[in-house]
C-alpha cells in the first residue's frame, strides 16, 4: 500500500488536508503528526480486522493482560519500525523537507504508569504481537499520566500530565461496546427451595466506555488490542429529574465523583495507601475488563466450563487481582453456576505475578471500606477465606500460626496477595533470586501448600523499542556484521562475540556511542546550557527515586570522588559524568529531597573551577520513555545498586545492557543472571548479598556508627550533608543524614560504600584501557539477547496460559 515513496507522499497530503484542513506550509509539526499518524491508524485496520477474525475462525486461546499501568511512551516511532515503514516514511517526509524526528517528537508520551511495572507491561504487549501470540491488555485511560516533573531552584514540582489535550490519534471509543459496573448498595439473599440468589441493590451504576489502542507486531500483520476503560456517569447528560426535585448539586456531585475514577494514575511506587478511590479503580477496570471477556467468550461458546481452555487472564501485581472473585461473581450470580464449579474456572483461568517483596508496598484493603464500597465482592471474598482456611485446617489440623499467617481476611484486612495465590493457577517472580525469596521467606507458607503454583520469569524488555528504535546507528552495526537474524531471534545476538575483539568493529562501535553522547550532549547543552565532554564516562543512574534504589550511595561516591579531587588536582582518574533522572512520589519526602541534594551537588561541583572538566553532575527532569530512549544509547555506565534482595529485578539494567553500557551493580534481582551471562570480566559487580542483608535483618549486628566512625573518608562526605558545606538551610539534608546515622540506614548505605568506591575505581581502570572497555561493552550487547522480553513471553506462553503462536496472513 505504501511501499513506494510517490504513494506515502499522496497519502500524506491528503490525510494533511483531511485531518487538518490545512495545507502543508502552514502546518504545525502536530499537525503534520497527527495526519501521519492518522495515516498509520488506517493503513493499521485492516490488519487489525484481519487478526480478530483470524483468532476467531481459529478459536485460537486469548490471552488478557490486566495492569493497572500501560508506560507506552510515543507509538509513531515503533508503530512505523513494526510495520516497517520507516525508511519510505523518512524518504517520503525528507522530499516535502519535513523531519521525522521533528513530528516523533510533536508525540506526548502515553504516561500510564509508574516505573517498572508499567513499562514491563509494554514490553509485553509488544513481544505479544510480534511473537504473534493472541494477547491483549486491560486497564484504565486515565485523563492525566504520570505527573510531569520540574526542576524549580532544585526542588521537584508536579504539573499534571496533560496527555490528552490535543486528542489521541491512536486511540478508538467503543461506545457500543460500554458495560456497566457496580459499587456501594446492598446484597439481599433470596433464598428459594433450589439455591440462593443474590440480588445487588441501591447501588451506584458507573458505565465503563471502552478505548482501544492497535498493538502493532514486528513484521507479522498481527495487531492485537490494548483496551483502556474510561469512566462515565450512566446518564451523560445532567438528571434533570433531581434537578427539578432540587438535587441538582447531587446529579453534578454523582457525575463528578464517577469521573473521578479514571482522571489521575496514582504516582505512588512501592508504596501502598489504602485509598478509597484506588480501590475503585481497581475494582472499575477488573469488572469491566472480566464482562467483556465473558460476554465475547459467549458468543463463540456455549458454556463456561471451557473458560480455562480458551481464555488466560493475567493479573500484573495484586492492582487487578479483583478479577478473581469478580469472575467468581459472573459465574454464579449471572450464570447461575455452583462454588465449586466456578472456582475450577476461576483458578484455571488467573494467574499472577509478583513485583516487589517491599513490606511497605503490599495491598491490604480495611474489611469495613471494602466491604462498603464492594458489597457482594466482599461476601464472595469471605467465602473464599472460609473455605480456604477450612482446607488448610484439614491439611495442617491445628497449626493456627500457619492458616492465621495464610489468610485472606486478617486482623480486619483483605490481603490482596494471599487472594492472589489462593484463586490461581500460577505464581511467579519476576528473577530467579526474586523467585527463590518469596519461595523462601515471603510465600513460604503458601509455598509449603501449592509448590506446584510457583515458577520463576526472568524480565525481558524488547529490543525493538529499546535497541532498533532508540539506538537505530547500533542496531545497523549489528545486522552488518551478524545479519539480521538476531531481530527475530535476539539470542543470536551472542553471534557478536567474535567481534568483541575485532579492531575494527571496535572502532565503529566506538563511534556509534560518540555520536550517541554526541546528541544528549547537546540535549543537555540545549537545555541546561552547559557543556559535558564526551571522552568523559556517561554514568548512568535513571530510575524512580526511592531509598532502597540507593540514588544517595551513588551521591555519596560522588562527593568522596570531589573530596580527592580537592586534596589532589591531580588525580589520575578518566573525566566523568554522572547523569540522574528520576520522579519522587509527591509524597516521599526523602526521596524529593535526594533531588534537592543532587541538584545542589551538581550546582557546586559544575561551578567549582578547581576540578574544571573532570566531573560534572546532571540531574535530567522529567524522565520518561522518550527520554529514556536517548539515554541508554548514550550511556557508558549502568548504575544498578539497590540493597541486595530488594529489586525484584530491574529492567533499566537489560536496557543499557542491549546498548553497550557496562553494569557496576549488587547481586540483586536480574542484576544475578546478567553477571551469569556476561561473567565477572563482563560487569562490576560489589557489595553485600541478600544472604548477608537478611542475617543482619535477622540477627543485628550492623552498626552504621561504627562504620562512620572507622572510616574518615565516610566520615567526610556525611558531615557535609549536616555542617553547612551546602548554601541550603541549616537542616535540609538532616533526614538523609538522620536515616543513614541514626535510624542505622536501614538499606546499608554505609555498609556498602567501600565496596562501591572500589568497584568505581576497577572501573575506572577499565573505561582507560579503550580496547578492553570496548571488548567488554560488545560483550554486553552480545548476551543481552536473553533479556529480550520475547524470551519472557515465550516462556510465559508455555508454561503459564498454554497459548500458541499464529501467523496471520
Ligand atoms: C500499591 C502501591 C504499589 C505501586 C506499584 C505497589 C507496588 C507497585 C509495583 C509493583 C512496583 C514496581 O513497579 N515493581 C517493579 O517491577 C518491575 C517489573 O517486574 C521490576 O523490574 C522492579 O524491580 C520492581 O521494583
Amino acid at each position: 500500500m505504501f511501499r513506494d515513496k510517490e504513494t506515502f507522499k499522496n497519502a500524506f497530503l491528503e490525510k494533511m488536508q483531511a485531518v487538518c484542513g490545512k495545507c502543508l506550509d502552514e502546518a504545525t509539526a502536530f499537525d503534520k503528526y497527527m495526519a501521519l499518524g492518522g495515516m498509520i491508524r488506517d493503513y493499521t485496520s485492516r490488519k487489525w480486522v484481519k487478526t480478530n477474525a483470524r483468532y476467531l475462525e481459529e478459536d485460537a486461546k486469548q490471552v488478557y493482560y490486566f495492569s493497572l499501568e500501560f508506560l507506552l511512551g510515543r507509538l509513531l516511532g515503533s508503530n512505523l519500525l513494526n510495520l516497517g515503514l520507516t525508511p519510505v516514511c523518512r524518504e517520503a517526509l525528507d522530499d516535502l523537507g519535513i523531519d521525522l524526528n521533528e513530528l516523533e517528537d510533536a508525540e506526548a508520551d502515553a504516561g500510564l504508569g509508574n516505573g517498572g511495572l508499567g513499562r514491563l507491561a509494554a514490553c509485553f504487549l509488544d513481544s505479544m504481537a510480534s511473537l504473534g501470540i493472541p494477547g491483549h491488555g486491560c486497564g484504565i485511560r486515565y485523563r492525566y499520566g504520570f505527573f510531569e516533573q520540574r526542576i524549580v531552584d532544585g526542588y521537584q514540582v508536579e504539573l499534571p500530565d496533560n496527555w490528552l489535550r490535543d486528542g489521541n490519534v491512536w486511540e478508538l471509543r467503543k461506545p457500543d461496546k460500554a458495560v456497566e459496573v457496580r459499587f456501594y448498595g446492598a446484597v439481599r439473599e433470596e433464598s428459594s427451595s433450589e439455591r440462593t440468589v443474590f440480588v445487588h441493590e441501591n447501588y451506584q451504576a458507573v458505565l465503563a466506555v471502552p478505548y482501544d489502542t492497535p498493538v502493532i507486531g514486528y513484521g507479522n500483520n498481527t495487531v492485537n488490542t490494548l483496551r483502556l476503560w474510561s469512566a462515565e456517569a450512566v446518564q451523560t447528560d445532567f438528571d434533570f429529574s433531581s434537578f427539578s426535585h432540587g438535587d441538582y448539586l447531587q446529579a453534578v456531585e454523582y457525575k463528578y465523583s464517577v469521573e473521578a475514577i479514571s482522571q489521575i494514575l496514582y504516582p505512588d511506587d512501592n508504596h501502598y495507601k489504602g485509598r478509597e478511590l484506588r480501590l475503585k479503580q481497581q475494582y472499575f477496570f477488573v469488572s469491566a475488563g472480566i464482562q467483556s471477556i465473558v460476554r465475547t467468550f459467549r458468543k463463540k461458546n456455549g458454556s463456561l466450563k471451557q473458560l480455562p481452555e480458551k481464555v488466560a487472564i493475567h493479573v500484573n501485581d495484586t492492582h487487578p487481582v479483583l478479577a478473581i472473585p469478580e469472575l467468581m461473581r459472573i459465574l454464579i450470580d449471572e450464570e447461575g453456576i455452583g462454588w465449586d464449579e466456578a472456582w475450577e474456572i476461576t483458578t484455571g483461568t488467573i494467574s499472577y505475578t509478583n513485583h516487589t517483596i517491599l513490606a511497605e508496598a503490599m495491598e491490604k484493603w480495611p474489611k469495613d471500606l471494602f466491604r462498603n464500597l464492594l458489597p457482594r465482592i466482599y461476601m464472595i471474598i469471605h467465602e473464599i477465606n472460609e473455605r480456604f482456611c477450612r482446607e488448610l485446617w484439614d491439611r495442617y489440623p491445628g497449626d493456627w500460626d500457619m492458616i492465621s499467617s495464610m489468610a485472606i481476611i486478617a486482623d480486619n484486612h483483605i490481603k490482596m496477595a494471599h487472594l492472589a495465590v489462593a484463586g490461581s493457577c500460577s505464581i511467579n517472580g519476576v528473577a530467579r533470586i526474586h523467585t527463590d525469596i518469596l519461595k523462601r521467606q515471603e510465600m513460604k507458607n503458601f509455598y509449603i501448600v501449592y509448590p506446584h503454583k510457583f515458577n520463576n520469569k526472568t524480565n525481558g524488555v524488547t529490543h525493538r523499542r529499546w535497541l532498533m528504535k532508540a539506538n537505530p546507528e547500533l542496531a545497523g552495526l549489528i545486522t552488518e556484521a551478524i545479519g539480521p537474524g538476531w531481530i527475530r531471534e535476539p539470542a543470536e545476538l551472542t553471534g557478536l562475540l567474535k567481534y568483541s575483539a575485532d579492531p575494527s568493529f571496535r572502532e565503529q562501535a566506538a563511534g556509534v556511542k560518540k555520536r550517541n553522547k554526541a546528541v544528549l550532549a547537546g540535549m543537555i547543552r540545549d537545555k541546561y546550557s552547559f557543556d559535558v565532554d564526551l571522552d568523559s564516562i556517561f554514568d548512568v543512574q535513571v530510575k524512580r527515586l526511592h531509598a532502597y534504589k540507593r540514588q544517595i550511595l551513588n551521591v555519596l561516591h560522588i562527593m568522596d570522588l570531589y573530596n580527592r579531587l580537592l586534596e589532589n588536582p591531580n588525580l589520575d582518574m578518566a573525566p566523568r559524568t554522572f547523569i540522574f533522572g528520576a520522579k519522587a512520589a509527591p509524597s516521599y519526602y526523602q526521596a524529593k529531597t535526594t533531588i534537592k541534594l543532587i541538584n545542589t551537588l551538581a550546582h557546586i561541583i559544575n561551578n567549582d573551577r578547581r576540578v574544571g572538566d573532570r566531573i560534572k553532575v546532571v540531574f535530567l527532569e522529567n524522565y520518561r520513555v522518550s527520554l529514556a530512549e536517548m539515554i541508554f544509547p548514550a550511556a557508558d555506565v549502568s548504575e544498578q545498586i539497590s540493597t541486595a534482595g530488594k529489586e525484584a529485578s530491574g529492567t533499566g539494567n537489560m536496557k543499557f545492557m542491549l546498548n553497550g553500557a557496562i553494569t557496576i551493580g549488587t547481586m540483586d534481582g536480574a542484576n544475578i543472571e546478567i553477571y551469569e551471562k556476561v561473567g565477572p570480566e563482563n560487569i562490576f559487580t560489589f557489595g553485600l548479598t541478600a544472604e548477608e542483608v537478611m542475617d543482619y535483618y535477622r540477627s543485628g549486628g550492623y552498626s552504621s556508627r561504627d562504620l562512620y566512625e572507622n572510616d574518615s573518608r565516610l566520615r567526610l562526605t556525611l558531615d557535609s550533608l549536616v555542617n553547612g558545606f551546602f548554601p541550603v538551610p541549616a537542616d535540609e539534608f538532616r533526614n538523609i543524614y538522620n536515616s543513614l546515622m541514626v535510624h542505622n540506614d536501614e538499606f546499608f548505605v554505609l555498609g556498602d560504600f567501600a565496596a562501591y568506591t572500589a568497584a568505581q575505581l576497577n572501573l575506572d581502570r577499565a573505561f582507560r584501557d579503550k580496547a578492553k572497555w570496548l571488548e567488554m561493552s560488545i560483550n554486553n550487547i552480545a548476551y543481552a539477547g536473553t533479556f529480550s522480553s520475547d524470551r519472557t513471553i515465550l516462556e510465559y506462553a508455555k508454561d503459564i496460559w498454554g497459548a500458541r503462536q499464529l501467523s496471520v496472513e
